[in-house]
């Protein structure tokens, strides 16, 4: 590869076996035009997802992969996702002409032998995928879920074509886990460790470069003595129901592919601590000494490439100097603090889900649902800005239920409905909450610092579902008191807390109508739970606007 210019060595003495990748500058975010579900039946996708006739889908793409990989060398790619002896850990076998993708899928999932091994002539998801010729007006990523199958074409793009992440683990497994009674979830996983040394489990959905991998890997503020964070996932979670009912969550996945501008010494340093060695970045700029650099990452050094290799010179040159989707790809094994329980077969019992995303108004810094059914109604009512992640604007408000738009393989009605189900299913529902760690100010910053902080927010978390901290009652649902969030040591305004929390009653109205509207599109498949759900938030909202405010 490095012969052939597809990577580039960093330097050896100070990022050890790294190296840095440029994309095609068409290829640099998921392609959410371009991926289709294809099924018999239009009305399995619902109108969420992009949707092909799986007969039309077939005829289509052979053609167009006729005869793709000549003079290519193909890599067949079998790989075990989850724990080797977990009973949810799944097979898949992907076959790539992309040396780059075969690089990556050995960091992102545990390839070769152990898959083979695994199979014990159990079923496997195929996964066919080539570079094409990068052609954008061309590009497919095509998932079948009756046969289990994953198509793509002309992108070499992370979620595009790394075949074992969002297309296996989540758009064909959530087909798959709503058929037996289980959940494929875009969250991360982590345990939160209190002072005495009691660790909770809690997942966490947020959209796409949302703060996923950088909550997973957060290291106390030096104020939090005693308290820590241990990683089991930082994107996605296979969540099954124990023979008592409880949550256990397993991580598909054993590498990392996370977003690098923004992370530094000061926001993340057990990122950056990690991604020093074995790392590959792609995207990234690079500096005179063959470093990487990135926004946020600190100081501009003299001289540096920009993400496609030209002389990048602050304050001149246009647009930013890495991508703002940049990414790094490292293996799990190489961080840190990550939880004694990663490979624990049966998964970590769950005690809490947190919704979130970017929102610069209206959704508060934390707050806690009545229920699940009004939990639920929580996830199904995200929406969120977009963000760099997926090709298209940044910063529009779309809605991403459960942080799941992109990813859901079937219609997001009856996502909901099989969300719902696990009421009657389960006697020990972790509690539902979200948060919100992007609202800003007048003058368009950052209200709440976010990152190392971030953990206050979590023991707030951790210490309702141990019935210990304060709240308040409000029409969303229960919202901290001003002292029940630890924010001694932080440095932060009493009014600005007091704005974080702030529950906006006519705003919320305006949202609840955008989300009714949302719903209204999903067809009569949409539950009447949740409909009941959101009249009840209205009329808490109608009532309390009228009466006292809080
Ligand atoms: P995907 O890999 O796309 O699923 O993203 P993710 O949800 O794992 O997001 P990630 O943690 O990589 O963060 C995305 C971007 O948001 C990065 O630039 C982070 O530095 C930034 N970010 C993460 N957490 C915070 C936070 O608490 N506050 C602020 N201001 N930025 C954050
Ligand atoms: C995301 O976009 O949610 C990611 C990166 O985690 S990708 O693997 O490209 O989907
Ligand atoms: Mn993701």
């Amino acid at each position: 590869m490095i012969a052939d210019g597809i990577l580039i060595k960093l330097n050896e003495e100070k990022y050890p076996n790294c190296y840095l990748h440029r994309s095609d500058p068409n290829d640099v975010a998921r392609s959410e035009e371009a991926t289709f579900i294809c099924t018999e039946n239009r009305d399995h996708v619902g109108p969420t997802n992009n949707w092909m006739a799986s007969d039309e889908a077939h005829a289509k793409l052979l053609k167009l992969f006729d005869s793709c990989m000549i003079g290519r060398t193909m890599y067949v790619i079998p790989y075990v996702l989850g724990p080797v002896n977990s009973p949810y850990s799944q097979v898949g076998v992907e076959l790539t002409d992309s040396p780059y993708v075969a690089a990556n899928m050995r960091i992102m999932a545990k390839v070769g032998k152990v898959a083979l091994e695994h199979l014990k002539g159990g079923g496997f998801v195929k996964g066919v995928h080539s570079t094409g010729v990068l052609d954008p007006s061309n590009r497919y990523i095509c998932h079948f879920p009756d046969e289990k199958l994953v198509m793509s074409l002309n992108s070499n793009y992370g979620g595009n074509a790394l075949l074992s992440k969002k297309c296996h683990s989540l758009r064909l497994a959530s087909v798959m886990a709503r058929d037996e009674g289980w959940l494929a979830e875009h969250m991360l996983v982590i345990g939160i460790e209190d002072p005495d040394g009691k660790v909770t489990y809690v997942t966490g959905a947020f959209p796409s470069a949302s703060g996923k991998t950088n909550l997973s890997m957060l290291k106390p503020p030096e104020y939090m003595k005693g308290w820590n964070v241990w990683a089991i996932s930082d994107d996605i979670a296979w969540i099954h129901l124990d023979s008592e009912g409880r949550f256990r969550a397993i991580n598909p996945e054993s590498g990392f592919f996370a977003v690098a501008p923004n992370t530094s010494l000061e926001t993340n340093p057990r990122i950056m601590e990690m991604v020093k060695k074995n790392t590959i970045f792609t995207n990234v700029a690079l500096s005179s000494d063959k470093t990487p650099w990135w926004e946020g990452i600190g100081e501009h050094p003299r001289k540096l490439w920009d993400w496609q290799g030209k002389v990048w010179t602050a304050g001149k040159s246009a647009g930013s100097a890495a991508h703002p989707n940049s990414r790094f790809t490292t293996s799990i094994h190489q961080y840190a603090s990550l939880s004694p329980e990663y490979n624990n077969p049966n998964g970590v019992p769950i005690t809490a889900i947190i919704f979130g995303g970017r929102r610069s108004e209206l959704v508060p810094l934390v707050y806690e649902s009545f229920n699940w059914e009004h939990g639920v109604l929580m996830g199904a009512m995200l929406r969120v800005e977009t963000t760099a992640a997926a090709a298209g604007e940044v910063g529009v408000l779309r809605n991403d239920p459960m942080a799941m738009k992109p990813f859901c393989g079937y219609h997001i009605a009856d996502y909901f409905n099989h969300w719902l189900s696990f009421r009657s299913r389960s006697g020990k529902l972790p509690k539902i909450f979200q948060i919100n760690a992007f609202r800003m100010g007048r003058d368009g910053r950052f209200l709440w610092p976010g990152y190392s902080h971030n953990l206050v927010v979590l023991k707030w978390i951790v210490e309702r579902c141990m019935g210990k901290a304060e709240a308040v009652e409000t029409p969303l649902g229960y919202v901290p008191t001003a002292t029940s969030l630890y924010t001694e040591g932080m440095n932060i305004p009493e009014t600005t807390i007091d704005e974080l929390l702030r529950v906006d009653k006519v705003a919320w109205m305006d949202e609840l109508e955008s989300s009714r509207l949302f719903f209204e599109s999903l067809g009569e498949g949409f539950s009447t739970v949740l409909w009941q759900e959101l009249s009840k938030l209205m009329d808490r909202l109608r009532e309390s606007s009228s009466a006292n405010r809080v």
